[in-house]
């Protein structure tokens, strides 16, 4: 059942829907209704997120103001792609509910841990948290956790961040089962002239699906008794499009319904935890304008290719002919070992200019005929406002890499250290209560924390060198990073040094190869660094960057986060 908006003065309207659930709405979000349908779903099944999480509606010219959120951390039954599974979830929804803000705002979100058992947190990826490092979420870095049946309210602003982000659990690889939602700041500076516009700005989350509660995969592939090799437990079973996706012949398609000759916003922002994700619409190309919070250079391609926790917006022109008005958009999961069962083709729907409700005929991607374009290469992004580094103060070699355990099982080491997390502390109070903890240079702490400290504002350069085969996403907390060069051969002592290099606080490191990055310890507080798939991270694929320890002991941390590790 569906409500018509005739009265709205444009006509947009997003249809999500599960299992025949929909939700409509006009331009900027307004919420106009939803199918009786849906309110007949159980009290305990995962719903989809409301056409506000999709439609952004700018907060264009709003004073600064704090913007409250309450979130409920639960386990419910979803069905994300057709497949009935258990799922954690904030607010009984996947994904969860946007954060939209402006840069000046101040945000403050209650998050209630309602889990029977485990501690959750929530992590605002790519936010600085210069000041509020025990806002960062991080379990075992940051945080305790917050035990089950407690809340702790996070409580921050986004400094000099603005962009499209996302937030997610970061309390072992809880994330995996749903904990995730978009996180988009508009920024208060303009963009630089002749940047292009658009019309209306939408959220598009991708991610990859896995159909087994993620810690009992975690636990098959540490041990190696699971039921096969590792790289298969890495393989996820399907994937969706802002919470709908496709399994073996089931599930259903998100669907874009548009106007035609209007340009898009895309936010396109990869939530996933081991798959790369390759983006794309039918006979359409994108314009790829930002990249982690970023804004780059209008890049017109014909697809992108999104690695685990990266994000991209790009502009889209419903202005093409060919394909009759319905066009396939396609979030392929591209790196994942061709296993029996997984359904790596996942896809969505944009419509506009046309009532038909049919399905795109287009089978395999068309690309965007006669073009010359192609896919976007990373390399190539270049930011829109100049941004050139200090030069280096510091400098570290950091190898990592992946091993095998005498069971069969999977171990990952940074420098030689694989990293667990604490239980019952963290590093925030270690460093604010202990003066040798985590001391200048390289330290390993506790058995297992492998920590780089600069207890002065430094230029620090790191160079993560790829010891075995296989992309690793990596994130750097707290910061954007400049990334000065990356190979896929082995590091030959070269430094880089670009002119405008880019920023962004997810950069692959090539299979073999090495990547180096530079930032600055101005921001105090332990930050962690880690490979984002999940399995990895799980793996102690994880080290921390530590900066201005002497200025974090002279902090009182708020007691609610300080008392959650003894709880
Ligand atoms: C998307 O549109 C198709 C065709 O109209 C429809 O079958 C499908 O249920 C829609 N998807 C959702 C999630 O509502
Ligand atoms: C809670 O954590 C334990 C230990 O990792 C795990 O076995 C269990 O599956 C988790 N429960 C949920 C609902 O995630
Ligand atoms: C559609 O719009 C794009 C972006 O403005 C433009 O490059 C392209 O030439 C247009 N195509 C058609 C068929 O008008
Ligand atoms: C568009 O419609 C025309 C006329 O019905 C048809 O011949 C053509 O194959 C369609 N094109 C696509 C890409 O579906
Ligand atoms: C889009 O604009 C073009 C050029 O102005 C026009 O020919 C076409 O009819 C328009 N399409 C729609 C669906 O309005
Ligand atoms: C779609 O249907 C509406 C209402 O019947 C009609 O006014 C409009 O012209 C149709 N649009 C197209 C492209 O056929
Ligand atoms: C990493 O380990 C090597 C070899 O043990 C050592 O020389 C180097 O200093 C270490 N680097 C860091 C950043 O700890
Ligand atoms: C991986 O690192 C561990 C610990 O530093 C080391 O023992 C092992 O040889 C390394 N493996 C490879 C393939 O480099
Ligand atoms: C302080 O940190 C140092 C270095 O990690 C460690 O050896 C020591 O045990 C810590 N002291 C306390 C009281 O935790
Ligand atoms: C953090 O705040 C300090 C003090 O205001 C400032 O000097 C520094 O540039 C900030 N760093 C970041 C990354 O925001
Ligand atoms: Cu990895």
């Amino acid at each position: 059942m569906r409500i018509a908006l005739a009265a709205l003065p444009a006509l947009l309207t997003v249809m999500v829907g599960l299992h025949g659930g929909e939700v409509h709405a006009g331009p900027h979000g307004q919420y106009a209704g939803v199918s009786a349908r849906s309110e007949l779903h159980a009290r305990d099944t995962v719903s989809l997120p409301s056409s506000s999480d999709i439609i952004l509606n700018g907060l264009q010219g709003q004073a600064p103001q704090t913007r409250n959120y309450d979130f409920v951390v639960s386990e419910m039954t979803g069905a994300p792609d057709g497949f009935s599974k258990s799922m954690l979830v904030v607010n009984g929804q996947f994904p969860g509910p946007t954060i939209e803000a402006n840069q000046g705002d101040r945000l403050v979100i209650k998050v209630t841990n309602q889990l029977t058992t485990n501690r959750t947190t929530i992590h605002w990826h790519g936010l600085y948290q210069n000041g509020t490092v025990w806002y960062d979420g991080t379990a075992s870095v940051t945080e305790c956790g917050i035990p089950p049946g407690e809340s702790l309210t996070y409580d921050f602003e986004p400094g000099s961040f603005s962009g499209t982000t996302w937030w997610h659990s970061h309390y072992d690889t809880q994330y995996t089962d749903g904990v995730t939602g978009a996180l988009i700041i508009h920024p208060s500076a303009d963009p630089p002239a002749d940047f292009p516009t658009y019309d209306e700005d939408f959220v598009v989350q991708l991610t990859d699906i896995y159909h087994t509660l993620s810690p009992a995969i975690v636990q098959n592939y540490l041990s190696g008794t699971g039921p096969t090799a590792p790289i298969i437990l890495e393989t996820p079973d399907s994937g969706s499009i802002n919470g709908v996706g496709q399994y073996g012949g089931e599930g259903d398609y998100f669907n874009f319904t548009l106007e035609a000759n209007k340009t898009y916003r895309l936010r396109l922002i990869h939530t996933g935890s081991a798959a790369q994700i390759r983006f794309s619409v039918d006979y359409h190309a994108l314009t790829v304008i930002e990249a982690d919070g970023t804004l780059v250079e209008p890049y017109s391609v014909t697809g992108v290719n999104l690695n685990v926790a990266q994000r991209y917006s790009v502009l889209l022109t419903t202005n093409q002919t060919e394909g009759n008005g319905t066009y396939w958009m396609r979030a392929g999961l591209t790196s994942v070992v061709a296993v029996e069962g997984t359904t790596s083709d996942i896809r969505g729907v944009i419509r506009y200019g046309t009532n038909d409700t049919s399905l795109p005929t287009a089978d395999t991607d068309p690309g965007v005929p006669d073009s010359g374009l192609a896919d976007m290469d990373v390399s190539l992004l270049t930011p829109a406002i100049v941004d050139t580094p200090p030069d280096r103060s510091r400098f570290y070699q950091v190898g990592f890499n992946i091993s095998t355990t005498s069971t069969g099982g999977t171990i990952a080491y940074v420098n030689g250290t694989s990293w667990a997390p604490l239980v019952g502390t963290n590093s925030l109070l270690q460093i604010n209560q202990n003066s040798s903890y985590a001391g200048e240079g390289e330290s390993v702490d506790s058995g297992d924390q492998f920590i780089i400290t600069e207890d002065t504002i430094e230029t620090v350069d790191i160079l993560l060198i790829n010891q075995g085969a296989g992309d690793h996403p990596f994130h750097l907390h707290g910061h954007s990073p400049w990334i000065l060069g990356f190979d896929s051969t082995t590091y030959q002592g070269q430094t880089p040094n670009p002119t405008n290099p880019l920023r962004r606080d997810t950069f692959v490191v090539p299979s073999g190869g090495w990547l180096m990055l530079r930032y600055i310890s101005d921001n105090p507080g332990p930050w962690t660094m880690h490979c984002h798939i999940a399995w990895h991270m799980a793996a102690g694929l994880l080290m921390q960057v530590n900066s201005l320890p002497s200025v974090v002991a002279g902090w009182t941390i708020p007691q609610d986060v300080v008392d959650q590790c003894s709880a």
